[in-house]
């Protein structure tokens, strides 16, 4: 009887976590430039969607620093070239850049920071992805995000 019961309700359980849209997502950075995902999807039914960033190296932020910025994709590279010149406390991100849809700021090793964003600022036609916006990064440290 009472094993019966613990079987049904850890099948609820595993139930309504399948039917809740996951809203947030871990991903990690490293001392190899690399983020651990190069393709991210975010349910439409998610109101906000919450990235956190990690870096699991052992270098500071000012030699293999990462950030995570979310834009369109035809947005990454010219928001990348623009932030070159912004320095490390502006996060090499050019200030009040309307492109920049979401960001963190640059982390280094054993860091993490994470942002919160609104789902509706995407357009289901659109193409967006994420990258790094430390200097040269953009060429190793980009992904896609896709509205599912
Ligand atoms: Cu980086």
């Amino acid at each position: 009887m009472f094993a019966k019961l613990v079987a049904v309700s850890l099948l609820t359980l595993a139930s309504s976590q399948l039917m809740a849209a996951e809203c947030e997502t871990t991903i990690d950075s490293t001392d190899q430039m690399s983020f651990s995902t190069k393709a991210m999807e975010i349910d439409k039914s998610c109101k906000t969607f919450t990235v956190k960033l990690t870096h699991s190296g052992n270098l500071p932020k000012n030699v293999m620093g990462h950030n995570w910025v979310l834009s369109k994709e035809a947005d990454m590279q010219p928001i990348a070239t623009d932030g070159l010149s912004a320095g490390i406390d502006k996060n090499y991100l050019k200030e009040g850049d309307a492109r920049v849809i979401a960001h963190t700021k640059v982390i280094g090793a054993k860091e993490t920071d994470s942002v919160t964003f609104d789902v509706s600022k995407l357009d289901a036609n659109e193409k967006y992805g994420f990258f790094c916006s430390f200097p040269g990064h953009i060429s190793m440290m980009k992904g896609t995000v896709t509205l599912k």
